[in-house]
């Protein structure tokens, strides 16, 4: 994963110092490219350990159409909770502690943060337990399942992208129109976190599915790892889907940039070596609709150890 290494050395070096809807601060650099060439393994940085279930589960909730965080709770995944609290915090039923800011107020002051971990965990709980909470406060709204499975029209119908891309791609694969948009204009004003992956389309040549993501902005450290594996394992469920040997994957991004607190972890990444890549292995014959998280697993993954770095809220 060089050009992974790659771009986090750029950013670093030549990244300009920008301000950012979190308060955090970061390097950031504008308009980026990486390739991956599926053939020669799975695309999952060796260079730290990335929980590689969570990206499953995470991306198996998304193929699903799913929008409400208790799918991920129940798979142990955590990645979605702090926008999924931020609504149950900022509503007029929640009448605990003060809980504005508690992204950053919680890496500056320990006394709130055992206040934000007690009042995420009743968050939790009422989410997994209590259906009407969790339809009111688990539900992120319109973000990746709803637009890529249900994109409302304007007659009151919706659209699934998802299906109707399949069905392209097997039925007419030199089409150049193969794309899936997250990104909703109509939406957007009322969204908690307008979508990252904006659109991606894919491409048949030589019986091999490539897939090209555009995505706005990244979180270079933490997200970037996450959204690569991610966008591999599609190409693979897709081109299983549809009979085809998986290609490349490109990555595309807007705004990249590193926050001005994972600075030392990235330094710490980058003095590692790299290990050879891992394999996926699938169960067969099952539709890409119709997985759970235990049909995917990750075959000689042996990475240097987890690097902690706090997510910017
Ligand atoms: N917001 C920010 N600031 N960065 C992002 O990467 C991001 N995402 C999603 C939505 N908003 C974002 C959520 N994706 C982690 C990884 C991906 C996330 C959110 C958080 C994370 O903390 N990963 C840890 C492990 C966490 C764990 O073990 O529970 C890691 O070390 O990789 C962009 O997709």
């Amino acid at each position: 994963m060089k050009q992974y290494h790659e771009l986090l050395e750029h950013v670093l070096k030549s990244g300009t110092e920008k301000s950012d809807r979190t308060g955090t601060g970061t390097f950031s650099s504008f308009g980026h490219q990486m390739r991956f060439n599926l053939q020669e393994g799975f695309p999952l940085v060796t260079t730290k350990k990335v929980p590689f279930k969570l990206i499953v589960s995470e991306l198996l909730w998304f193929i699903k159409g799913d929008t409400n965080i208790k799918y991920l709770l129940k798979h142990n995944n955590h990645i979605w909770d702090e926008w999924a609290f931020k609504k149950w915090v900022e509503s007029d039923v929640y009448n605990g502690p003060d809980m504005t800011d508690f992204g950053l107020r919680s890496l500056k002051d320990e006394e709130f943060k055992e206040m934000y971990k007690e009042q995420m965990n009743i968050f939790q709980k009422n989410v997994l337990n209590d259906e009407q909470f969790a339809n009111r406060f688990g539900d992120l709204g319109s973000v990746y399942g709803k637009q890529w499975r249900e994109w409302n029209k304007s007659n009151g119908e919706t659209i699934d992208q998802l299906r109707e891309v399949i069905s392209s791609i097997k039925h007419s694969p030199d089409s150049r129109r193969h794309i899936v948009s997250a990104w909703n204009p109509e939406d957007v004003p009322t969204m908690a976190l307008p979508p990252c992956h904006t659109l991606f389309q894919f491409y048949v040549a030589n019986g091999k599915l490539s897939c090209q993501l555009y995505q706005r902005s990244g979180d270079l450290f933490l997200g970037i790892p996450f959204n690569i594996a991610s966008y591999a394992l599609l190409t693979h469920l897709v081109a299983n889907e549809c009979g085809l040997e998986p290609g490349e994957f490109i990555h595309t991004i807007g705004d990249a940039h590193i926050y001005s607190n994972h600075i030392d972890q990235v330094q710490t990444q980058l003095k590692r070596d790299f290990k050879k890549l891992p394999s996926l292995s699938i169960t067969d014959d099952k539709s890409i609709f119709d997985l759970e998280p235990e049909d995917i697993k990750i075959k000689n993954y042996n990475p240097h150890p987890a690097i902690k770095a706090p997510v910017a809220v």
